[in-house]
């Protein structure tokens, strides 16, 4: 329906002048994986899960009944997350996946809380530890976790349940990205995250940075106890990308080929492994093979690039209210992202901006000024969306469900999100 690989390629270099080269960065991206992918993969079969005192079957979600504490707020949070310019693509309009995963999502914070706090007695570390997990989260990545780990045993065995391993894959993966969150915070000295002030402006950074360790700890704690070392290897892989992703952006190219290939391998490692292996683990978790855990981890792949691609983009279009943290903040950092990079076709006086770090007086307007006046916005958004149908093309190959539905609704979600 939606074409095949060469659509990809083609799409890609419809975009930007150097469609070759981000063809090949592509193929780049995913090379660690596929390494990966090629070792022989001993998964644990989901009859034998059921079977296991671990694996408690999750009720199928209720969609209406009691809320929750908090939920409501949690539900704001989310509410952004809704499309905001309805119909970019075609959606099943009768599946929401906040609905459908109410029950499931409904004390996903609560239990982080509790298993961050049940492994220290210390009550300042347990304060900033479980901070960002007041519930002001979209939890994306949980949602995608639990979505694909219901659609893939819709898939596998037509049995409408979540295992208890797969749900706390999601809450590893909330976990992975706020431990992520907060070391960022440190290293960008930002002081304000989702609209509160974030970590390091109410604490000191040292012990910000050590409680963004201990969520990584325990989290690494969760995952020994899944007792599947396929499973390991997956997580353990997103913590190594995003240290390099970061790392990476630290660092700039001279030309501007080399510079989107370095933004593309950049993006993958620091936003799309962190969803593409959590559904990937919630697959395997399944028993799924080879083939189905690669379909799988394509689909996060994806959408995680989206996802940043429209987080990029955000940064030069939404409001500072709307995103809860100040807006071009990734110029006045030194950071070219998409819009910036496309930019530079046009105007190429961006380029010495941007070897330069916007560092100048004037380089942050300026550059944002060329970005608006450019193609560069809606060209990062039709990469976005590319990177969107390239999603659904995968989720549309396992069997239909309201899951699977809701998975391709997860990416009009993505790209049409206003924080
Ligand atoms: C030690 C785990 C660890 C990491 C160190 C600092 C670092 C390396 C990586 C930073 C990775 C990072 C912050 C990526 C940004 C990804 C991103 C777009 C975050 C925003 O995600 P949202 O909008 O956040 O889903 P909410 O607030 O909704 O949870």
């Amino acid at each position: 329906m939606f074409g095949d690989r060469r659509l990809t390629t083609v799409w890609t270099m419809a975009c930007i002048g150097s469609g070759r080269l981000c063809a090949r960065v592509e193929k780049l991206c995913q090379l660690g994986h596929n390494l990966q992918a090629r070792r022989k993969a001993s998964f644990v079969k989901f009859k034998e899960l059921n079977l296991h005192q671990n694996a408690r079957i999750l009720p199928e979600s209720c969609q209406a009944g009691r809320r929750a504490p908090g939920y409501s707020r949690h539900c704001r949070a989310i509410s952004s997350m809704r499309t905001q310019q309805p119909g970019s693509q075609p959606q099943p309009q009768s599946v929401d996946p906040y609905v459908l995963l109410y029950d499931d999502l409904k004390h996903i914070y609560e239990d982080i809380r509790e298993e961050l706090q049940k492994n220290t007695k210390i009550p300042e570390l347990q304060s900033i530890a479980t901070y960002y997990f007041g519930g002001q989260g979209k939890a994306l990545r949980p949602m995608v976790a639990i979505l694909m780990a219901r659609a893939i045993n819709y898939h596998l065995y037509k049995e409408n349940s979540l295992l208890a391993p797969q749900r706390q894959v999601a809450m590893i993966s909330e976990m992975i990205h706020s431990a992520s969150l907060i070391h960022d915070d440190v290293i960008d000295q930002s002081d304000i995250r989702r609209g509160k002030p974030s970590v390091n402006a109410l604490w000191n950074h040292k012990k910000v940075a050590m409680a963004g360790d201990f969520i990584l700890a325990v989290a690494s704690m969760m995952i020994a106890r899944l007792r599947n070392n396929d499973v390991t290897l997956t997580l353990s892989q997103v913590v190594t990308d995003l240290v390099q992703g970061e790392f990476m952006q630290l660092g700039s190219k001279e030309t501007e080929n080399e510079r989107f290939a370095h933004y593309l391998t950049k993006t993958y490692r620091k936003t799309a492994s962190l969803i593409a292996n959590s559904v990937k683990a919630t697959a395997m978790l399944a028993g799924a093979d080879d083939a189905l855990a690669e379909v799988v981890f394509q689909y996060g792949r994806n959408v995680g690039l989206a996802f940043q691609l429209v987080d990029d983009l955000l940064d030069f279009v939404s409001s500072s209210d709307a995103m809860g943290k100040p807006t071009a903040a990734d110029l006045k950092l030194g950071l070219a992202t998409a819009p910036v990079l496309f930019a530079c076709e046009k105007y190429p006086e961006l380029n010495p901006m941007i070897m330069r770090r916007f560092q100048e007086p004037g380089d942050v307007e300026r550059a944002f000024e060329l970005v608006h006046k450019s193609q560069g916005l809606e060209q990062t958004r039709f990469l976005a969306r590319n990177h969107c149908i390239e999603a659904v093309r995968h989720a549309s190959s396992l069997v239909e469900s309201p899951y699977q539905k809701g998975l391709t609704v997860i990416t009009d979600l993505v790209l049409n999100r206003m924080k």
